[in-house]
């Protein structure tokens, strides 16, 4: 399947037809993002320059343990950041899937990302591998309250149940939700084309959509770095989301094949 469009190395711009012409045919579409989708939308990545991991130890603020040693910590870091979603548009590469979800016949976009950002944009089947901070969730009664634009007031982390308010995200060492990981395996399995935008690609079992549940699609990875699936895709556009991927709608809407 995917020598029929193309593969291998190339300029983004000359591989962008290739990916149309792919997306064009498809029956079935499956999209994974991850934070680099979101830097232009002015949100830092984790692990690239000036990465949310470069500053802030992981384990201290993405973990159970760490919100067990310290909450307080790991819910400022969660409102800062929660703020920093308020104040963010979808930029043209969450704007250029929402559109690509409206020419395909079957289409999952399933993010790591939990800024509401492809929802923002009007992207409707979206599944939120690893949560979102749109609500918090009490960690012994499980009672759910929305998260407000500036966070969880530092004074109001217990629960009158004795449990305390958490995040409704996925900390490293906690399963997925497994509705969602079905869905998202499920339209991995299926897809004839996959698109792999914005994610380094080094956390699990997330980064297995990619490459592990199909190997009959043709996948496109779209990141300016490599990553450790790039020797593994059918071709990789050297580029940014908010560059290529309105490049590739704009292909197929001329109707451009190769
Ligand atoms: C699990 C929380 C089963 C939400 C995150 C030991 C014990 C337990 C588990 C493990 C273990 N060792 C390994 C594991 C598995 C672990 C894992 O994968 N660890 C890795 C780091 C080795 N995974 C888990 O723990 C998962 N659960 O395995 O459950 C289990 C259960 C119990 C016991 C054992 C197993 C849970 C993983 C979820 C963790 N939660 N965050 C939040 O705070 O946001 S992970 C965090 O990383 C975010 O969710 C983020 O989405 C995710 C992936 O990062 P990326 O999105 O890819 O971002 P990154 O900065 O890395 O890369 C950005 C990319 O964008 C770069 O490539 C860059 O080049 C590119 N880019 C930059 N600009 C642009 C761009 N691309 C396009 N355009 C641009 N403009």
């Amino acid at each position: 399947m995917a020598e029929a469009y193309g593969t291998g190395w190339g300029t983004f711009q000359t591989l962008i037809p290739n990916v149309a012409a792919a997306l064009r045919q498809a029956k079935s579409v499956f999209v994974l993002t991850g934070s680099g989708i979101s830097a232009e939308s002015g949100l830092p990545t984790f692990r690239g320059v000036g990465g949310l991991w470069r500053t802030h130890r992981v384990e201290e603020l993405a973990s159970p343990e760490g919100f067990a040693r310290d909450p307080v910590l790991v819910w400022t870091w969660y409102n800062e950041r929660k703020g920093a979603h308020e104040g963010a548009q979808p930029n043209a590469g969450h704007d250029a899937l929402a559109q690509l979800e409206r020419f395909s016949r079957d289409f999952t976009l399933a993010t790591q990302n939990v800024d509401s950002l492809h929802l923002r944009a009007g992207s409707r089947n979206v599944v939120e591998l690893h949560g979102s901070l749109r609500e918090a969730r009490c960690t012994h009664c499980d009672a759910r309250r929305p998260f407000e634009a500036a966070g969880l007031p530092l004074d109001e982390i217990a629960h009158s149940c004795g449990g305390r308010w958490r995040p409704d995200i996925v900390w490293f060492g906690e399963s997925l939700p497994a509705a969602a990981w079905q869905r998202a395996r499920e339209a991995a399995s299926r897809a004839d084309v996959i698109l792999v935008v914005g994610t380094s690609a080094v956390v699990y079992p997330a980064a297995a959509l990619a490459t592990n549940y199909n190997r009959a699609a043709f996948v496109a990875e779209i990141n300016p770095e490599p990553t450790p699936i790039s020797d593994r895709v059918a071709c990789t556009l050297r580029g940014s989301a908010a560059d290529v991927l309105p490049r590739i709608v704009e292909a197929i809407s001329r109707d451009e094949t190769v």
